[in-house]
């Protein structure tokens, strides 16, 4: 593998760049009336407009060139086929298959992975069909009206966003609530509106050994048998998502009650797998199938569609041009769509704890920038917070604005509105307002130009900043599964041009190693521990208060 900068398209990309730096959006529309034809396209019926980003035609055939030169293809084919590219844990990648039509072919490794995934898929729907239905009833013969999901990171953003998503596709017969936090407050506040007699609990962990699950899981088990008085009641409200069997058992779920996965799905990339149970709980079989459907469109798009007008390459690249060519640290997403107000800390997850590493695929740390920084929040309501640092601030911030045509719910103007803001922000990122403009419009104004000179440098809008939009029709499942997926390949196409492994998270792992000991420090039986200054005295602090030995 050659070292990503001493590719050739590297290299001419860092020339390209000096020619770019002073490159004026403005100016290229001005120049080119086809540039929103030249530089959008469209996936079914989503529409990805990126004519407004520092780039020309020729800029993009450099960074297709870049992703040419770093195998792109090749580690796209050995993902879909099941090849062990997650090389730091000797795992395959394979969501995608969670998605795909049956096909009995995708053999991996002495397995067919589509049948599995059929069978699993045959028997949540079954159990869905049964809590619908009402046939599934509690201990004490009740129907489910509630279901909490408890998990955490990949065993929560997902699900939980989408159920936010699509609660326009919500069943009436059952609401499905997420708690994951450690801090009691979440379990406690959300189980103080349930009924323990019409409650089912999905415990979704992966591994069913991470301490804030199962913590959760236990205390809400506390909580069902203080109520029900029976251990027999366990099996009716417990059901558990995850790949280890044994754990599962010995928590009490009747193997029964299990859903299985595979270590082929990295938890931020498994709700499509069994750890989808409570959207499909949610929203019902048909849109849960249609969310996976909307998926695998864009798979098949990222999977035959040439770079060139591949959705999730271009958006990948553009990322790879602002973070190492033009030095931005952060990247921001402001969906104007209120039920997508769970993307940005699902998005948060998938990017950077797939893409924040440090470590390439030949051991070796790399001497370039990895994955952004991701923030943002929905729209209008960013605008009335942090928007002014990205129209004025100092630094060059790229972003992707997401908004639906359509809104499933119209309330007089309100969505026009909406869609009307979503634009005018980034026409005024792009086209922004000069000096002479500002002050002209203050004179206008009726103030003196005296004062008018000297305020108009704070109303100046620097402009040429870049955006992307991506418009869809309206929010359903199927564009949901689309849009999701195509995050995920965008991070993907990222981590192949970083020459990073995007689907371990060595990351997480210190600060888990380091937390038993502290916690043994907080004993009344105090046992010490090597810790550094700081910690001592906050350990030290936190036992004066609790009126222990310090
Ligand atoms: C995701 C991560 C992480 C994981 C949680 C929960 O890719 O691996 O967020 O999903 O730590 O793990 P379990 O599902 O094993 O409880």
């Amino acid at each position: 593998m050659k070292p990503l900068k001493h590719l050739p398209a590297w290299k001419t990309l860092e020339q390209h760049f000096k020619a770019m730096r002073s490159f004026d959006m403005r100016a290229a529309f001005r120049e080119d009336a086809q540039r929103f034809e030249h530089l959008s396209l469209r996936c079914g019926n989503l529409l990805l407009d990126y004519s407004k980003n520092r780039v020309t035609p020729e800029t993009m055939q450099h960074l297709m060139q870049l992703a040419r030169e770093s195998d792109l293809d090749a580690m796209r084919n050995a993902m879909f086929s099941g090849k062990r590219i997650n090389f730091t844990e000797q795992r395959a990648v394979l969501h995608t298959a969670l998605r795909a039509p049956v096909r009995p072919s995708l053999m991996v490794e002495g397995v067919d992975v589509e049948r599995e995934v059929a069978k699993v898929l045959k028997r949540m729907q079954r159990f869905v069909e049964t809590i619908h239905d009402g046939s599934w009833r509690g201990h004490t013969g009740k129907t489910i009206r509630n279901v909490v999901n408890i998990g955490i990171g990949g065993s929560d953003l997902g699900p939980a966003m989408v159920c936010h998503a699509l609660d326009h596709y919500a069943v009436e017969s059952v609401r499905v609530h997420f708690v994951s936090n450690l801090d009691p407050a979440h379990l406690a506040g959300t189980l103080a509106h349930l009924d323990p007699e019409t409650t089912l609990f999905i415990v979704a962990s992966k591994t069913f050994t991470t301490l804030e699950t199962l913590a959760n899981a236990n205390s809400a088990k506390a909580w069902l048998l203080a109520a029900l008085r029976a251990p027999a009641a366990v099996a009716r409200h417990f059901v558990a998502l995850s790949t280890n069997a044994q754990a599962v058992e010995a928590f009490g779920i009747d193997p029964e009650n299990m859903f299985i996965f595979w270590d082929w799905v990295g938890g931020r990339y498994s709700l499509w797998s069994a750890i989808g149970l409570s959207i499909a709980l949610q929203i019902g079989w048909g849109n849960f199938q249609a969310l996976l459907a909307g998926a695998h469109a864009m798979d098949l798009h990222f999977r035959e569609a040439p770079l060139e007008v591949n959705m999730p390459v271009i958006l990948g690249m553009l990322g790879i041009w602002y973070a190492n060519f033009w030095g931005t640290d952060t990247y921001g997403v402001f969906p104007y769509d209120q039920r997508l107000r769970l993307l940005v800390p699902f998005l948060q997850q998938l990017d950077m704890e797939s893409n924040g590493k440090n470590v390439n695929r030949a051991n070796k740390r790399v001497n370039y920038n990895t994955g952004p920084i991701v923030w943002g929040a929905p729209g209008t309501n960013g605008q009335h917070a942090f928007f002014e640092l990205v129209h004025q601030g100092t630094r060059l911030i790229p972003t992707d604005f997401l908004v639906a045509a359509v809104n499933p719910t119209p309330l007089a103007d309100q969505h026009e509105w909406l869609l009307a803001n979503c634009l005018a922000q980034t026409e005024a990122l792009l086209k922004g307002k000069s000096r002479a403009v500002a002050e002209a419009e203050l004179i206008a104004q009726g103030m003196g130009r005296a004062d008018a000179r000297a305020l108009a440098p704070h109303k100046v809008f620097p402009g040429n900043r870049p955006s992307n939009t991506l418009l869809y029709q309206k929010l359903d499942p199927h564009m949901l599964g689309m849009l999701i997926a195509l995050y995920e390949h965008k991070v993907f196409v990222q981590g192949v041009i970083w020459q990073i492994n995007s689907f371990d998270q060595w990351g997480v792992e210190l600060g888990k190693q380091l937390a038993p000991p502290i916690r043994a420090e907080l004993n009344p039986e105090r046992v010490s521990g090597e810790h550094d200054g700081s910690t001592l005295g906050l350990i030290a602090d936190i036992r004066r208060r609790r009126g222990l030995s310090t």
